[in-house]
């Protein structure tokens, strides 16, 4: 049912966008900064590389400033690791420290929360040399990541996420530039949910001691959720829709909120014998961690129909392209979708659907991480006019409102993205920002900063509490 009578966006509700470092910043070897996997990745071919991206590493105020005219309560972004830890390990950039140090404190003085991403797909390369995520040493890689994100910003920072799209990095490694197999290994399956089962104990432990460090501070997953629809009422499609759900979005949060596997998934790793292994000890730190609040990035739902083993199915390309599995589910088109430009469907509806499921299995506050529309932008005259964007963020966003007046508790919209950035795989083309960069592929251009009509109308949003989303 649609709401008439709708419940206003709770106050404090956090209208804001979000970035990552890899896309964003530039500066990818300045000022003591180590390569991460991003930087020494082989970049598709048409695409840019990410040594500039939009420059936010040197317009930051201007671009802080920007965010704080659309009136943003809060930036969510995420810290470099390499940046901080050249190597990974041991060694502190003292600049690293200094410039986030000032980029939060650019945003405070705007009265703008940094919600900050502690992981977004960029492993130093120095570690990726001594194993990566397979390593069973991540977990305390990361966990000395972590403690120094809080010494050094935990007075300030109080809304932390752990490991952006996990769940994206498991299943679509290549899509995003990040995958890790070492030689001679036998069974990839079992390979990557072994790196998947490290990068949730070292989730857990972060998220225990950034209880035990910073008391008022709030930390959360960050996973990409599309809620899977059956192609069908037909029960094999049912059953289909629900292996790809265990597979794609509930064995991250299970095991982030429970601390357990999803059951579902445990057999199907069973069946591939790709069962991770548990060091001592891990049950009860998985257990122990418990996250305040659930991220969470939505850019579409995903549907899929029984598979019989037989024929092939699609192969899994990026993100919102769901592949399929032989005889566990097959992706399917949903005709009722329109798409972006870039073939990703459009599912506002979806969203609220996404949302009404979260909250019932987990019963946790919701923040929006990640939602948005990649196009073609184009600046005309010193104008941008991005329609379709403003229609995408609109009805995404009245949704939202409907999902609170069915009593989810939401704790803010952080669309993607604040600003033009590097897509993960699609380059500069792809354009997600409230805020143009002026710049091409290759072209670097003037880097200036111009505001599309969405920057225009999303002020006014955040103005009226999201009672006003007219043009
Ligand atoms: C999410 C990632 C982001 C971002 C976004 C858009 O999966 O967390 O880093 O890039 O998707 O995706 P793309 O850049 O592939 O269009």
């Amino acid at each position: 049912m649609l709401h008439k009578n709708l419940k206003p966006f709770p106050n404090g509700f956090f209208w804001g966008a979000s970035t990552s470092a890899y896309q964003v910043e530039g500066a990818s070897l300045e000022d003591g900064k180590g390569p991460s996997c991003q930087d020494v990745k082989m970049v598709p071919e048409g695409t840019s590389d990410l040594t500039v991206c939009a420059d936010h590493y040197h317009h930051y105020q201007e671009d802080i400033a920007l965010m704080a005219e659309m009136g943003f309560h809060s930036y969510r972004f995420s810290i470099s690791w390499s940046r901080i830890l050249p190597e990974g390990t041991g060694r502190i950039n003292p600049q690293g420290i200094e410039f986030y140090s000032n980029l939060i404190d650019e945003c405070r003085k705007y009265g703008i929360e940094p919600i900050v991403t502690m992981f977004h797909f960029d492993m130093p390369a120095a570690l990726d040399e001594r194993g990566s995520w397979s390593n069973r040493e991540s977990v305390e890689w990361f966990l000395e990541f972590a403690r120094i994100l809080f010494e050094n910003f935990g007075d300030r920072v109080k809304y932390w996420l752990t490991i952006n799209e996990q769940n994206m990095l498991t299943l679509v490694g290549p899509a995003i530039g990040s995958l890790f197999i070492p030689e001679g290994c036998t069974n990839q399956m079992k390979e990557i949910y072994q790196q998947n089962h490290h990068q949730l104990v070292a989730q857990a432990k972060a998220m225990e001691l950034c209880h035990k460090m910073l008391p008022e501070a709030k930390i959360g997953p960050a996973p990409n959720i599309s809620l899977v629809y059956a192609a069908t009422c037909k029960p094999e499609d049912v059953l289909a829709a629900q292996n790809f759900n265990a597979i794609r979005n509930w064995l991250y949060l299970d095991m982030a909120v429970y601390g357990v596997y999803n059951h579902l998934v445990w057999s199907y790793l069973e069946a591939h014998d790709a069962c991770p292994v548990f060091s001592e000890g891990d049950e009860d730190v998985l257990k122990n961690a418990h996250p305040d609040f659930i991220g969470f990035n939505y850019y579409s739902t995903a549907t899929a129909e029984a598979d019989n083993g037989g024929e092939e199915t699609e192969t899994t390309v990026d993100q919102q392209s769901a592949g399929g599995e032989a005889g566990v589910y097959k992706g399917y088109h949903n005709p009722n979708l329109m798409k972006t430009e870039f073939g990703w469907e459009i599912d506002p509806i979806g969203f609220r659907a996404t949302m009404r499921e979260l909250y019932s299995r987990y019963r946790l506050p919701l923040l929006v991480t990640e939602n948005g529309l990649g196009a073609y932008d184009k600046l005309e005259d010193g104008k941008i006019h991005d329609p379709y964007r403003i229609q995408y963020l609109r009805e995404h966003i009245a949704q939202i409102q409907q999902a609170i007046t069915d009593g989810v508790d939401m704790l803010g919209y952080n669309p993607w993205s604040a600003i033009d950035l590097i897509s993960t795989h699609e380059g500069m083309k792809k354009r997600y920002g409230l805020i143009y960069v002026d710049r091409d592929e290759f072209d670097l251009k003037t880097l200036k900063r111009y505001r599309k009509d969405s920057f225009y109308w999303y002020k006014k949003v955040i103005a009226t509490n999201g009672e006003d989303l007219a043009d």
